[in-house]
């Protein structure tokens, strides 16, 4: 574990996002269905290769990885989510027997395009949790065989009730005996050299008055949209990172409208960035910090960096790396404290200090950090995820995030940032030094 956390990662392999696995009946040799697949990811970190490198597939179906005395080597195991036992999984893998392949089913619900909401929480969540951790075995291990994931339907699940027949039967699938036959034919993955890493920037100028000639202060609001997980095709990220970009884009369209009026522009500039390769890091963020003109750079009063600010209940934390009685912390931490009491939610502010010779960066914040530039990290997390985790994988389901929770989110920002812009203003103007923004909660 230490290990991986120090590595660095040197290339990400591409990744067949999507292929078709034909089922086919054996005994009816030209019925055969096509059904969406899903490869699990493969990736080199410090020249070490992770995940499955092995894309064609052509064997038959089976249902059990734990029948005695089989001979699984020319088998699929079809394993859906509702059935796996992720320690039995993670024993065969460990001991390196011989399969053929995996498909795990994951229920439909899981899919990006699912309308239903909320449906049985509790089963969600148990759902949610061996996801998971099939995750966490699937992206740190390295499969010699090859792993896919597909959505559970009527057909699949009448295929699967099939296998499972034969399978109790104990009589071997082949050619004669009937069965079905798992076939995917695809070229193999070649590596990508140079992964690409884009940043999005955006800036509001703040009002500057005449014979103003110093710089006026900046605050950025900082998200990273990128996503790792075992499926990449299936890495929508909701919650990490869905719900902290709708945030930054909803903040950022409040806020272009309040500056279009120089009544009500504030004295600060506003700078937005979407910041890739988060998973690894914070890459990106780095990139993008050190691209920055210097001086914009250093008229950076502080970031607020936001993460998975979707699905939390009551209370939501402030990460920061200056300790609490640092002034801007102290600030940044009071107007959140104080927009969060009307709202009826709580604030809570953890301190972790980085260690600038570890190359491990838990935190977007701690980006900023290192060039010293005082940051936080609002976030739903009560503590640091581990390396390449909880980065939207599998189980970051769009049904999972709460709507309520996200506007409420934007409104812990917008307000604190408002707060702190228009009173400067206001004062200026002489006017009630409150003022409140108060963004429509619009889907
Ligand atoms: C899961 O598998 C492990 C080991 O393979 C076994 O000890 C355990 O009893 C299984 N759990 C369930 C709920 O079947
Ligand atoms: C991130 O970028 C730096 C160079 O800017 C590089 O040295 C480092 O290894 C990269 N990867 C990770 C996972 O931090
Ligand atoms: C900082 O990180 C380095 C490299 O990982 C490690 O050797 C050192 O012990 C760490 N220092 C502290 C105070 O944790
Ligand atoms: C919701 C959202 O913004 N998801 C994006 C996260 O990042 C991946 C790329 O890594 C996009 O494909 C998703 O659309």
């Amino acid at each position: 574990m230490e290990r991986r956390g120090e590595c660095k990662l040197e290339i990400l392999s591409s990744v067949i996002a999507l292929c078709l696995v034909v089922l086919a009946c054996v005994e009816l040799g030209d019925a055969a269905t096509a059904v969406d697949v899903y490869r699990l990811i493969q990736y080199d970190l410090a020249g070490a290769p992770f995940g499955s490198r092995i894309a064609n597939l052509n064997h038959h179906a089976g249902s059990s990885l734990t029948a005695p005395n089989a001979d699984l080597s020319r088998t699929v195991v079809i394993i859906p989510i509702a059935d796996l036992n992720v320690s039995s999984v993670k024993d065969y893998i460990d001991r390196k027997q011989p399969l053929g392949g995996l498909l795990f089913l994951l229920p439909s619900i899981f899919h990006s395009e699912n309308k239903e909401s909320k449906p049985d929480a509790d089963h969600n969540s148990e759902t949610r949790d061996k996801l998971v951790l099939l995750e966490r075995l699937l992206v740190h291990a390295n499969i010699p065989y090859p792993v896919y994931f597909a959505f559970e339907d009527e057909h699949i699940k009448a295929v699967l009730a099939d296998v499972k027949r034969n399978d109790v039967i104990g009589q071997p699938a082949t050619a004669t005996t009937g069965g079905y036959k798992l076939v995917v034919s695809t070229s193999e993955a070649r590596k990508v050299s140079s992964p690409s890493i884009t940043n999005i920037q955006g800036w509001l100028p703040g009002l500057k008055l005449e014979g103003d000639s110093n710089q006026i202060p900046t605050i950025a609001i900082v998200a990273s949209y990128d996503t790792f997980g075992a499926a990449p095709a299936l890495s929508v990220g909701s919650d990490s990172n869905g719900s902290g970009v709708v945030a930054l884009l909803e903040i950022a369209r409040l806020f272009s409208s309040l500056y279009s009026n120089p009544k009500t522009r504030g004295r600060y500039n506003l700078l937005f960035g979407l910041t890739s390769g988060g998973p690894y890091n914070y890459n990106g963020t780095q990139k993008w910090l050190r691209s920055l003109d210097q001086r914009m750079r250093e008229s950076i009063d502080y970031a607020i960096c936001l993460n998975s600010i979707g699905s939390w209940d009551n209370e939501l934390w402030l990460h920061v790396s200056k300790p609490p009685e640092n002034a801007y912390v102290k600030q940044i931490f009071k107007d959140f404290s104080d927009v969060a009491g009307e709202l009826g939610v709580k604030v809570g502010l953890k301190h972790k200090k980085i260690n600038i010779s570890n190359p491990r960066v838990a935190w977007e914040h701690e980006q900023f950090s290192r060039l010293r530039v005082t940051a936080a990290t609002l976030s739903g997390l009560s503590s640091a995820p581990e390396f390449l985790e909880n980065f939207g994988g599998l189980s970051d389901s769009r049904h999972l995030v709460d709507e309520t929770a996200v506007i409420r989110g934007v409104k812990l920002v917008a307000e604190s940032l408002a707060i702190i812009i228009s009173s400067m203003v206001l004062s200026l103007e002489n006017k009630p030094s409150t003022y409140r923004l108060l963004p429509s909660p619009g889907p």
